[in-house]
């Protein structure tokens, strides 16, 4: 048996975004979030004795990358040698190797090079463990390196590849970051790929195990949901994978049915809700509330309940922030028909990518998206679904 952690995607001293100017505490935690993640993320190695530790890539953020996020990192490495532990780290578009590292890694650490290589480690069982990887000289790698990547032929111990890059489903090659697909990974003939580069926690394949552990704490409204990392334990025959939340700030998205617009029963009702939330912990929402009725509020009564649900987060520690309140008014025929069209675009891969690509084709509109590797399926049918709705109010 051998147990490893694989994460990716720690973006230390990434910058959050958000809609509405947050209070001091609750933009103090989102700075530390991404540290106690981490931190979480090393007690739980240490506590469950595993072998070693993967990072695929991305562990700074190139632009943003302070002293604090480098001394800390290290820390974490000592604690880890301290247990015995190994790490094994690629770089990732977000912290190329150009970028000048000069921290020194303790000696647990292992820091892959611009080149396809491996590494060895024999685990505390005695098995022989290989790891195939490369870390990003340039923050922009056209170039496929998978080809160098060695096949599994003596099936001598367990094989386990680090990739940071694209999964693509096509044979297009002219995508910004190193793009692959399922077959040319599962020709290595390894018994575990440790991707990263998506934030999206995603399984690609069960046998051998593909996996994106997706990153650890989100830093927006469209990296919702737990985050955290995968614990996988098992031998050459097979590698099981469990995800392991660790997120101090937790992202989501809610809707709520509000059945009056008065001022002061809005209020309680939203109150009452976010109360339910608040044994998550920390927690970041965009809610949507909808109405089913003629009543209507003024926006300076709208407003003055956006004002006071957030003086009333300011000074908790378990705050349930919104951050972003909307209200729409809604018939049930058209939530019917909204959800008829977004289920149709979800289930068809073939009209939702027909109808992404003409929004990245417009140049009057591409200049205001995200790189679309970094807008979800999800997060774009929901802007859609958006979209749509605010049409159907008008
Ligand atoms: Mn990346």
């Amino acid at each position: 048996m051998v147990s490893f952690i694989h994460t990716a995607d720690l973006h230390l001293d990434s910058p959050f975004k958000s809609r509405a100017k947050m209070p001091s505490g609750v933009l103090e935690a989102l700075m530390e979030s991404t540290y106690k993640s981490v931190g979480r993320m090393i007690d739980f190695a240490v506590e469950q004795k595993v072998d070693f530790i993967v990072i695929a890539g991305d562990v700074f953020d190139q632009s943003n990358r302070t002293l604090k996020s480098e001394i800390f990192m290290r820390r974490q490495f000592e604690r880890l040698k301290d247990n015995g532990i190994f790490a094994f780290v690629t770089h990732g578009n977000h912290d190329p190797l150009t970028d000048g590292f000069k921290t020194n890694w303790p000696d647990n650490v292992t820091v892959f090079k611009e080149n396809v290589e491996t590494n060895e480690l024999i685990s505390s069982k005695g098995e022989r463990v290989l790891l195939h990887g490369f870390s990003y000289f340039l923050d922009d790698s056209y170039e496929n390196k998978l080809d160098d990547y060695p096949v599994n032929t003596l099936n001598d111990g367990i094989h386990i590849g680090i990739l940071h890059g694209t999964y693509s489903k096509s044979t297009h090659k002219h995508e910004r970051y190193t793009e692959f697909n399922l077959e040319t990974l599962n020709e290595k003939l390894y018994h575990y790929w440790a991707l990263g580069h998506i934030h999206q926690r995603e399984q690609l394949s069960d046998l051998p195990p593909i996996n994106y552990p997706g990153n650890i704490q989100g830093r927006h409204r469209n990296e919702f949901g737990e985050k955290g990392f995968l614990y996988v334990e098992g031998d050459d025959v097979y590698l099981e994978s469990r995800f392991v939340p660790v997120h101090d700030v937790l992202f989501s998205e809610y809707t709520l049915d509000v059945s009056t617009l008065e001022k002061q029963d809005l209020y309680q009702t939203i109150v009452e809700f976010k109360h339910r939330l608040r044994e998550k912990g920390k927690q970041i929402i965009q809610l949507t509330l909808y109405h089913d009725g003629d009543e209507v509020i003024s926006d300076s009564d709208f407003a003055e309940v956006v004002e006071l649900l957030k003086e009333d987060e300011q000074d908790l520690k378990d705050f349930v922030w919104i951050d972003n309140l909307r209200l729409n008014f809604m018939h049930q025929d058209q939530i019917a028909l909204l959800n008829d069209i977004k289920r149709s675009y979800s289930s068809n891969d073939e009209l939702f990518k027909e109808a992404v690509n003409s929004m990245y084709m417009d140049p009057k509109l591409n200049r205001y998206l995200l790189p679309i590797q970094e807008m979800g399926k999800e997060a774009l049918l929901d802007e859609g679904e958006e979209r749509l709705k605010m049409l159907m109010r008008k």
